[in-house]
């Protein structure tokens, strides 16, 4: 028998291990440098909308904490750094003029993470658009958008290509597209209006995607790995019988056909025009194959399940999801439904439906209800049993031939949690905000054990 100490899953050694951040979530600094606006700026100054009314002003201040924030991903022991590139911090406008001290930022930020062994990833876009393209342009509503953001991909790529390797253009389709413009209280002058809109903005995101991969290849200097942070909706076989698993792919891939399945397929499937009829977005033959461009890997943002599926001929494209129950369990936030296997199931469809060349998770993690405890620790159990219960299917998912190269831990911090604020922690560290102090938390030493050991106990 196997001693129990002894890892029972070990990774593949080139496994990549690391942790992600967004530009609006930890850098602050927002007025700072030539820095101009962004939505999120706006939205989380206006009253009310964001809990206890937040602001990224501030943040953890990681502008000017680079340093210290990447010693402690140093100690931790990640092999690569997630982050995102603020838009209207180094093109103020959203086209045009560069801000070059923008640009210095992320050079000194770059430098510094090679400096420690540690792989820049850069996401193009994680939500905070430049205010200057909302107000002038109609933000991604316009049809012109996706030739700024190409404009901006170029940009990024002849600055730092020679040092940075991979890119994810765009970080989760929905979330600024159905939300950004979706119902009140978002957004409110923009708000779409119908259903063929809605799909029109997903359309010029999609577009905007396949442009930018073009942009980045032509004027990368040195070989680039390029690919996307998607929040596909994970769809499990509540049985897993050969049916269920069947029918839950299925409908996986009608409910990607916006997003993933347009990039992938280079069209949107018959299954998806059938659904959305007489709402299709305008397109061309010819835009359809920029948003094909193909990619080097697929990154998937994987917290939850989004629905328990059991074949059903009588149900659209022979598939229904069964009702969630009540009592199913979930973490602090009452979104983040706990099933590991989701991350399994998401993988394994991607996989058997397009075949990238590799997988990553661009983000995983557990928010929390953290408290520091008398003796100055954090004691989030709550989070380490996530974090080990989802590793362990990834283990699975990599033992069973698919693809996956590498997981990115949401967050390294906590951060400016969106519409939550900073009321909700994602961190393996804790911030405390008055002082701007980070202190590990134990999933942190779990984390950092579970990299050295290269294996999940
Ligand atoms: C991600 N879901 O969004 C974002 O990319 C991060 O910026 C964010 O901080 C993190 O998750 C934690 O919330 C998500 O409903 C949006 O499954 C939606 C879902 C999950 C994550």
């Amino acid at each position: 028998m196997k001693n129990s100490n002894q890892p029972h899953h070990t990774f593949p050694k080139d496994f990549l291990w690391g942790t992600a951040t967004a530009a609006y979530q930890v850098e602050g600094a927002a007025n700072e440098d030539g820095r101009a606006p962004s939505i999120w700026d706006t939205y989380s100054r206006m009253p009310g909308r964001i809990k206890s009314d937040h602001t990224g002003d501030v943040a953890i201040d990681h502008y000017h904490r680079y340093k210290e924030d990447v010693a402690l991903m140093k100690d931790v022991g990640v092999k690569a750094y997630r982050f995102s590139v603020s838009w209207p911090r180094v093109m103020p406008t959203g086209r045009g003029a560069v801000n070059q001290k923008g640009i210095d930022f992320y050079n000194r930020l770059i430098d510094e993470l090679l400096d420690a062994g540690i792989q820049p990833w850069m996401t193009l876009f994680h939500w905070d658009l430049p205010q200057a393209l909302e107000d002038d342009i109609g933000g991604w509503t316009s049809d012109d958008i996706s030739n700024y953001f190409e404009e901006y991909a170029g940009m990024l790529a002849s600055q730092f290509s020679d040092r940075v390797r991979n890119y994810m253009t765009m970080n989760e389709f929905s979330a600024f597209t159905n939300c950004g413009y979706g119902p009140a209280p978002m957004n409110p002058p923009l708000r779409i209006t119908s259903v063929k809109e809605r799909n029109q903005v997903r359309h010029n995101a999609l577009l905007a995607h396949g442009k930018a991969v073009r942009a980045l290849r032509r004027n990368s200097v040195g070989d680039i790995q390029i690919g996307l942070a998607q929040n596909s909706g994970s769809r499990v076989p509540a049985i897993a019988t050969e049916e269920n698993i069947e029918a839950a792919k299925r409908i996986f891939r009608v409910r990607e056909g916006a997003f993933l399945g347009a990039i992938m397929e280079g069209k949107y499937s018959d299954e998806y025009l059938e659904e959305v009829s007489g709402n299709a977005p305008d397109y061309t033959d010819e835009e359809m194959k920029i948003i094909g461009s193909p990619l080097d890997f697929v990154g998937l943002n994987s917290y939850r399940p989004a629905g328990y599926i059991v074949a059903d001929p009588e149900a659209p494209h022979g598939a229904r999801a069964l009702q969630n129950a009540s009592a199913h369990p979930h973490m602090h936030p009452d979104w983040l439904l706990f099933d590991p296997s989701a991350t399994y199931w998401l993988t394994r469809f991607v996989n058997e439906l397009w075949g990238p060349p590799a997988i990553y998770i661009t983000e995983n993690g557990c928010g929390c209800d953290d408290q520091l405890t008398f003796d100055g620790e954090v004691h989030d159990t709550d989070r380490i049993t996530y974090m080990r219960c989802y590793l362990k299917e990834i283990h699975r998912a990599i033992s069973e031939g698919i693809p996956l190269k590498g997981y990115f831990a949401w967050s390294m911090f906590d951060n400016f949690e969106w519409r939550d604020g900073y009321t909700t922690r994602f961190g393996m560290h804790y911030v405390n905000y008055e002082t701007q102090e980070r202190i590990p938390k134990y999933s942190a030493k779990f984390y950092k054990q579970t990299i050295a050991q290269n294996a999940v106990m």
